[in-house]
């Protein structure tokens, strides 16, 4: 198959699924086309049967905001036309799924078509897909994509709640893990020994924005600390790394957390980490948290969204109610101190995610999906609703 993948290039748990994706299914003989405006954080410069195409909003005076999801539609309309792709699969609704739904329009026109797989994430359901000014849109775009996947239970039951759905379909794919890239016993630790000095590593991934609670991360840290000498590893930036810089110089640990920036490569990371934390107020499905259970790191977090899909409590972390910082620095003590516990638990997290969110299985998943979606539109002469019932109107949310 021919297929062309949007996304948000930055750090981000989507942008990181729908590069891992393209690249999978590259190696499994398909072509991919990446369209979005710059070249995703996790792809390499060039790999086969791998296409960037970059999108150039422009500049023009009059424009104070530039219509990237115009320029977006555009491109995505010239690929599909010029490489002949049978599927635009759209990572996050908006303005994804919308600029797909304008390429595909502009098609038709010309006589030709193309099938639009949209994936919801995330926030493009429980936050900004739910603001005022976007709420229609995002029902709209998702109603006008030829099939739609969620990543957890969870996000597929939040996107019937919010957007309304009688009778519609959201199928849950969820988010995988490259099994032999997380395996801890294949790296070695690239954080020099005189800044852990013997200590607990406990570790971070995220982009910093209000959602992941970054402050909670320091204070749970600061807690564990106390008890058991560890540093708090934090990768990734965004709009709340001055606060939780703050939070650590107040709570007076700020000389064992290390904030190393956005790092594209994190399995290597990963497998000198001995816990990971993720306190977000809501998780659709944690990536992060995934790629450290892979690589053998329990983790302990929120009892949000879709987390409890993953991690599994007292088997392969602990999970407790948003902000119940006390209780997630109890367990993290408690598995720190008891290093026979801390190794089953690490056994069993390596196990629980290579068993439920293997790349083969799950690639496969999409792989059947574009293949279904492509042989029910073949069948039909229609519009793109005729292939997949759509959401309707019913309940509101804003
Ligand atoms: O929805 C977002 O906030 C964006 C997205 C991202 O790019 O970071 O994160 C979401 O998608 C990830 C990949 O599917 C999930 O693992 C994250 O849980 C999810 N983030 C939130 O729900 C806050």
């Amino acid at each position: 198959m021919k297929i062309g993948i949007t996304c948000y290039p930055t750090y981000g748990g989507s942008g990181a699924l729908a590069t891992e994706l393209g690249i999978a299914l590259a190696a499994r003989g398909h072509e991919v086309h990446f369209i979005t405006y710059a070249q995703p954080f996790r792809l390499p410069s060039f790999l086969p049967r791998v296409y960037f195409h970059e999108v150039d909003v422009g500049r023009y005076p009059l424009f104070e905001y530039p219509p990237y999801d115009l320029a977006l539609a555009v491109r995505m309309h010239e690929v599909v036309r010029d490489h002949q792709l049978d599927v635009l699969h759209c990572h996050y609704a908006i303005p994804h799924a919308t600029s797909a739904w304008i390429a595909r329009s502009m098609l038709r026109e010309e006589g030709s078509d193309v099938k639009v797989v949209t994936t919801l994430h995330g926030t493009d359901i429980t936050i900004v897909g739910q603001e005022r000014s976007f709420y229609s849109i995002t029902k709209f775009s998702i109603e006008k994509s030829h099939a739609v996947t969620a990543v957890s239970d969870f996000l597929r039951d939040e996107t019937y709640r919010a957007f309304g759905c009688v009778g519609c379909q959201v199928d849950v794919i969820h988010n995988f893990i490259d099994p032999h890239l997380y395996d801890r016993s294949r790296h070695v630790f690239p954080i020099p020994v005189d800044v852990t000095k013997g200590r607990k590593v406990v570790m971070h991934i995220s982009n910093f924005r209000p959602v992941k609670r970054v402050r909670d991360i320091v204070k749970t840290f600061a807690r564990i600390n106390r008890e058991v000498p560890s540093v708090l590893i934090m990768i990734g930036d965004g709009p709340e790394r001055v606060e939780a810089e703050a939070e650590a110089r107040e709570l007076g640990v700020a000389e064992h957390v290390h904030f190393l920036g956005k790092i594209d490569a994190i399995a290597p990371l990963l497998a000198g980490a001995d816990l990971f934390l993720l306190t977000s107020d809501s998780e659709s499905f944690g990536l992060s948290a995934l790629e450290a259970l892979a690589s053998g790191v329990p983790v302990i977090g929120a009892h949000a969204g879709g987390l409890p899909e993953v991690v599994v409590h007292g088997v392969t972390g602990y999970l407790y109610p948003v902000g119940d910082v006390e209780a997630m620095a109890r367990a993290g003590v408690g598995l720190l101190r008891d290093g026979k516990r801390w190794q089953a638990m690490s056994n069993a997290a390596a196990a629980d995610a290579r068993t439920r969110f293997s790349e083969d299985a799950i690639v496969a998943q999409y792989e059947a999906l574009y293949e279904r979606t492509l042989a029910a539109a073949s069948v039909s002469s229609g519009t793109a609703m005729d292939v997949l019932p759509s959401i309707s109107p019913s309940s509101s949310t804003t």
